[in-house]
């Protein structure tokens, strides 16, 4: 007979089955007839983990010993999604798994579906940070990715009554298997306090932080496997804790209470994900976050180069940093704290190579998005980063004033300190001045960050700026999200490589018109819609049908991003209906799916309208089911998956020039929906690529809306020059969607007819009519269809493996590092 494979390691369905009911017994302690879905789940992950970790070992040992120039990525989020199906993709033994499955009469779908997803993160930013983990290990590029290991994620979204409903995020309940913890990695992170000018040893001037509280981070380490690769990369998350010595001292005195109390402290800085996309005003614990993690980070950073190569001076050698948005910008401030401090570094050097080390990556324009964070805050608060932030400032302003003579305007805009009002430090303008590397994330977006608000400082440094467009894994959205779809493309390229070389969906072009392979083609889209559909109607009560045209918005719910332009396009087919009940139509189910800010009162407004809009539709007897409305709960990474493959109809309508990127776009349109989008952030790249005739573009660009709010944009001309629209909006007003209550959507219609600043009057018109032919080519199937499998074959531009090699090669100078297959 065979010998057989070990347990923990071997990849044949008889090795997972005999490691399956190992780690069920062992693991969970439990026999099959008594065990939870929980404990199956459990014992699943354990068999993948193991796999993973044989792994990890190996690439640790090999980036260790051949001290490889390493990227640290420093993100306050990672929106992961779920890990066991992605995992067992990339080990690439889903088939093996299921059969393994099968045969113990384990239901393999349902044991998938019990993991909960750590959702730490709130929308495009998190996901992103996740999805390039993933590409940097399948690209074998040696990364490690900083963050904050918080216990509550981003909160569950419930509807009750229309409202959205906020309900904590316990994710760690019921243990995460997918951590390591490290209780030997740890540091100490300390706040307040004031600090002290002395004499060193070889009589040099120095300053000592003398702080008033000290914490630890600890380490809890998460291995993040590529695809078709034995690369694992590190994701090490901190958690907050008391520091043990301080705790002992308070026991010593007696002050029981005092060490409790402060340990309470302690654990309240990683507790908690701020849900808001949007900064709060000086909000103490969120500045104390952004600080805990980086200052670990740094910490740990410098051991491990201590620890290999050394010596301190070439740290940047060793390192390159990225700042995801300026969340980790004190980061700067930190190296050259420890720098200076502790490594005794004369400022020039220090400087040197802290700005050689980082790169910046802006993520948003909105100007109440960019971070400041009050002067007396950081006083308070971390003294010594205050001093070292006001003397980068000092030198950074001398070498502006010899460059811009006499230009103090400039030299005001340009500071790191904001002087109007309360005294801020501007943390863009921090993470500018401490980078090499500066970039958006999207074509239009660098260009609009060169020329508005970094403007300046692209006058200054025009090499430093540069874009990155954003890109999305494909295989957690294709081929974790849309088997079916994989399966049909793995076909047609004879293998799964596709998936790690994307441009190789061209290759779907050649079939576009052939009715055969279209028919399997809708096929697979109707499969997937059916499946939403089963899952919207057990959840929501709500019934679709699969020959319905799914037209879906999932997204965070923002003015910026005008679901309730989508909205008024709804109101306006109802009233067409309720015109002309027999109106020709094509039949569409309208899906929204996103959670609002639990503060922001105009987004919890709108999803209470969609809602509304909802109830009222989807109940009157003479819309006789052509259309319905559904709002899908707690839209996050597991419930995208649902989404992506189902949707016909990918609404991207933010006003142009408000949407960095988007990455939404991207998932949306790889899985064969078509696009009726304006041009903004990566819509404009995607229009490129799938071909100008499929893509339904509407609306101002960028430069005409800035014209416009220019010379004085009256939304109330709109609303009374359009009967259609003041029809519309007086709809929402007369009380039908809210049982007669005239006032409960009026700040929502006042906001637009009065104030509009997202000027969604002003595209209603033509959104109207691109909707038009959106509905007249989705008459047309084998147009339609066409359409479809052409979106999917040019979208290999927007994996993120295109994005992450452009950062290698262009930004950070890494090159890949192969793990020897251990077989
Ligand atoms: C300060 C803090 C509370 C905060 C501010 C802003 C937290 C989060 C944000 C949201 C930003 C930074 C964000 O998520 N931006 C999104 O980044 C995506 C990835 O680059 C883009 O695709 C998307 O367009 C952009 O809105």
């Amino acid at each position: 007979c065979e010998p057989r494979e070990p347990t923990r390691t071997g990849m044949s369905k008889e090795a997972l089955k005999q490691a399956y009911i190992d780690n069920l017994f062992f693991i969970q302690g439990r026999f099959r007839e008594v065990a939870t879905p929980h404990d199956l789940y459990m014992a699943a992950a354990f068999t993948a983990r193991d796999r993973l970790l044989e792994r990890w070992v190996r690439s640790a040992q090999l980036f260790k010993s051949s001290h490889a120039r390493t990227v640290c990525y420093l993100s306050a989020e990672y929106l992961l999604g779920p890990h066991l199906a992605k995992t067992l993709i990339n080990l690439g033994i889903t088939q093996a798994a299921r059969e393994a499955a099968e045969e113990l009469e384990l239901d393999f779908t349902a044991v998938l579906e019990e993991e909960e997803e750590p959702g730490l993160g709130n929308g495009g930013l998190g996901r992103l940070a996740a999805c390039f983990m993933d590409s940097l290990a399948t690209l074998r590029i040696p990364a490690i990715g900083y963050g904050i290991r918080y216990e509550f994620g981003i909160f569950d979204q419930r509807i009750e009554d229309g409202w959205q409903v906020e309900v904590s995020d316990n994710w760690l309940r019921n243990g995460n298997p997918w951590e390591i913890p490290r209780p030997k990695i740890c540091f100490p992170v300390c706040y307040g306090g004031h600090t002290e000018r002395y004499r060193d040893a070889d009589d040099q001037w120095r300053t000592r932080w003398v702080p008033a509280m000290v914490i630890q981070g600890m380490a809890y380490d998460t291995p993040i496997l590529g695809f078709g690769t034995d690369n694992v990369n590190l994701l090490r998350l901190w958690k907050s804790e008391a520091a043990e010595s301080l705790d002992f001292q308070a026991f010593n005195i007696g002050d029981y209470y005092g060490a409790v109390h402060a340990k309470i402290e302690a654990e309240t800085i990683s507790k908690i994900l701020y849900p808001n996309d949007e900064p709060e005003a000086g909000k103490e614990l969120r500045l104390k976050q952004q600080y805990f993690f980086v200052s670990c980070s740094i910490q740990d950073m410098i051991r491990l180069h201590l620890n290999t190569v050394g010596p301190i001076e070439r740290f940047d050698r060793k390192f390159v940093a990225q700042l995801n948005d300026t969340h980790p910008a004190l980061a700067i401030a930190e190296l050259m704290r420890l720098l200076l401090d502790e490594h005794g570094m004369d400022w020039e050097q220090a400087w040197g190579i802290t700005h050689r080390t980082f790169c910046y990556t802006n993520h948003t324009l909105l100007p109440e998005a960019l971070e400041t964070w009050p002067v007396a805050l950081l006083e308070r608060l971390l003294p010594r980063h205050l001093e070292i932030i006001y003397e980068i400032n000092q030198r950074f302003l001398d070498q502006v004033r010899i460059r811009f003579f006499a230009d103090d305007a400039r030299v005001a805009r340009m500071s790191l300190i904001g002087e109007d009002g309360e005294r801020q430090v501007r943390m863009a303008h921090l993470a500018v001045v401490g980078s090499h590397q500066v970039n958006g994330v999207a074509e239009l977006h660098s260009e609009l960050v060169r020329t508005t608000i970094l403007r300046d400082f692209h006058d200054l440094w025009p090499e430093r700026f540069t874009n990155v467009t954003n890109g999305v894994s494909p295989r957690r959205f294709i081929m974790v999200s849309n088997p079916r779809l994989g399966r049909l493309i793995s076909e047609v390229c004879g293998n799964t490589s596709w998936a790690r070389d994307l441009e190789q969906l061209r290759r779907l072009e050649e079939h576009a018109d052939d009715p055969a392979f279209q028919a399997r083609w809708r096929e697979i889209k109707s499969a997937a819609k059916r499946d939403l559909a089963d899952w919207m109607a057990a959840r929501t009560g709500v019934d679709l049908d699969p020959v319905q045209l799914f037209d879906v918005q999932a997204k965070r719910i923002h003015e910026y991003k005008r679901q309730h332009l989508n909205v008024l396009h709804i109101i306006r087919t109802y009233q067409r209906i309720k015109q002309d009940p027999n109106h020709d139509l094509v039949p569409r189910a309208f899906i929204f799916g996103g959670k609002a800010a639990p503060g922001y009162f105009a987004a919890k407004l709108l999803i209470k309208l969609i809602n509304a809009v909802a109830e009222v539709i989807n109940h009157d007897p003479e819309v006789n089911g052509t259309i319905r409305v559904a709002f899908m709960p707690d839209f996050n990474v597991k419930n995208g998956q649902r989404l992506y493959p189902a949707a016909d109809l990918s609404e991207q309508i933010s006003l142009a020039g408000k949407e960095a990127s988007g990455t939404g776009n991207m998932k949306f349109s790889m899985n064969g929906a078509l696009t009726i989008g304006t041009l903004d952030g990566a819509n404009i790249e995607i229009r490129r690529a799938v071909g100008e005739e499929n893509f339904f573009l509407f609306g101002m660009d960028a430069e005409t809306v800035a014209h416009r709010q220019a010379e004085g944009y009256r939304p109330w001309d709109h609303y009374h020059g359009d009967p259609e629209l003041r029809a519309d909006i007086d709809l929402i007003n007369s009380g039908l969607f809210s049982h007669g209550d005239t006032s409960l959507f009026r700040p929502l219609t006042d906001q637009l007819v009065n104030h509009d600043p997202f000027m969604v009057l002003a595209d209603y018109r033509a959104y109207l009519e691109a909707q038009e032919h959106v509905s007249s080519a989705y008459r047309d199937p084998a147009r339609w269809t066409r359409m479809s499998i052409l979106n999917v074959a040019r979208m290999g531009h927007f994996s993120s493996d295109r994005a992450i090699r452009e950062y290698a090669e262009r930004i950070w100078a890494v090159e890949p590092l192969p793990v020897e297959s251990g077989q």
